[in-house]
This record gives C-alpha cells, sequence and structure tokens, in this order.
C-alpha cells in the first residue's frame, strides 16, 4: 500500500498523516504476475482506450479504497504528479461497487481541463504543494458532474480536468479501479515529478515505454 501522497519534488511537510487519512492505495497493481494482477484488465480496456487516444501506452494503475472515516480527496489535475512532458491521455475511473455522492464516488468539474496544466496539489489540503503557488481553480466557477455510478461503470477524463471525491458517509468501503493511458508520443521529464517512482527506472526525454516486469 503506498505510505503517503506523492510530494512532487520533495520531502512530505512536517506533521503530515499518511496517505490512508484519505484512501488506501495500491500503485501498479498490473506489475503483479500473481493472480491479483489487473494487466488482464488493462489489456480489456484497451480497445475503448483507442477509441479516444492513438497508440495508447499503459502508464500506470491503481486500487483505491475508500471508507467511512476517509476524508475528501481534494479537488486536483493528474497530469502535475507524473514525470512526464504533456498532458497528452486518458484516465479512466472504475468503481467496482455501485458509488454515488454519499459512498464518495468521483466527481468532475466539467471544462476546468480548458485551464491548462495548473500547480500540483498537496492531497491532505487541496492546497498547491509549492507555498508559493497560485492554485487558479475554484469548483465554484465550473458545472459539477456527479454521477451515481454502478458497478463497473467506466468514467474517462483528461489528465487536466479537475476531479475529488467527498467523504463517505455510509458503512462499508467503496473500490475502485484507475489506470492511465498516455499518447505514445509522450516522453519521460523527469523534472516535472522527480519524486515519482518511475523516474528511478526510466530515461529522461525518452519516449514512454510500458512495464510488466513484476
Ligand atoms: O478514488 C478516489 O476517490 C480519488 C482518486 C483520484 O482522484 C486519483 O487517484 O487521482
Amino acid at each position: 500500500m503506498s505510505k503517503q501522497v506523492l510530494y512532487t519534488h520533495g520531502a512530505p511537510p512536517p506533521g503530515r498523516p499518511p496517505l490512508s487519512a484519505i484512501i488506501e492505495q495500491w500503485l501498479n497493481p498490473h506489475q503483479h504476475r500473481d493472480a491479483c494482477s489487473t494487466g488482464g484488465a488493462a489489456d480489456a480496456m484497451r480497445p475503448v482506450v483507442r477509441q479516444l487516444l492513438d497508440d495508447p501506452v499503459l502508464f500506470q494503475d491503481l486500487l483505491l479504497v475508500k471508507r467511512r472515516g476517509h476524508k475528501e480527496f481534494p479537488w486536483h489535475q493528474d497530469f502535475g504528479f507524473w514525470p512526464v512532458d504533456r498532458p497528452d491521455g486518458i484516465v479512466l475511473w472504475i468503481p467496482l461497487d455501485e458509488s454515488d455522492a454519499e459512498s464518495g464516488a468521483l466527481r468532475f468539474a466539467i471544462g476546468s481541463h480548458r485551464l491548462g496544466a495548473r500547480p500540483v496539489v498537496d492531497l491532505h489540503d487541496g492546497q498547491p504543494q509549492s507555498a508559493d503557488a497560485e492554485l487558479g481553480f475554484s469548483p465554484g466557477a465550473f458545472p459539477i458532474f456527479a454521477p451515481a455510478y454502478r458497478a463497473g461503470d467506466a468514467v474517462a477524463f483528461s489528465p487536466l480536468t479537475f476531479h475529488s471525491s467527498p467523504p463517505r458517509l455510509r458503512d462499508g468501503e467503496r473500490i475502485a479501479w484507475s489506470c492511465v493511458f498516455l499518447s505514445a508520443t509522450v516522453r519521460w521529464q523527469h523534472a516535472r515529478a522527480p519524486n515519482h517512482p518511475v523516474c528511478r527506472r526510466t530515461v529522461d526525454g525518452a519516449k514512454i515505454q510500458e512495464r510488466r516486469d513484476g
């Protein structure tokens, strides 16, 4: 399980709780070789993604478990957390359980991708990770899309779309699987998020490639 929010350029500020204060997250289960691998699920989504993106490359996937007591997962764009040069891709979010506002379903600020890349957020407080940065986003300025999902529904969105999930008000848990496909023309750009684990095993400036070595 991931221990902490990704602080893209430095150590967590003092006193930050673990990531499990807002969600339980597992990074890249598609890279497992055993029965719990999500690699087959990612492959099954590829034809769908090809309708939206030429030549998709699987960049990463996440299992996301939200329980009662987890705080709001604040509004953010995903692109700022990634060490890549362009936001050319598609994020899929797929709840494995029925999910609505009371159970912590993902919601979106429609049209917010048009803001372009905004500063990366500290997921514990929704503020920019860099103290002198201005987020330049307010959810009140956009129509909000907050669907009630059936188990297995999929929603696709831009890496620049601001999204969040409210606290879970019900007992039990909401499990979701999320995967990110990027265009094969995207390149690693480590300086954008040097603390992302993928920087330790990729060549800065090279075209992104998939990796399935467990
Ligand atoms: O699944 C959730 O509640 C939030 C996940 C999310 O926004 C993300 O992984 O970027």
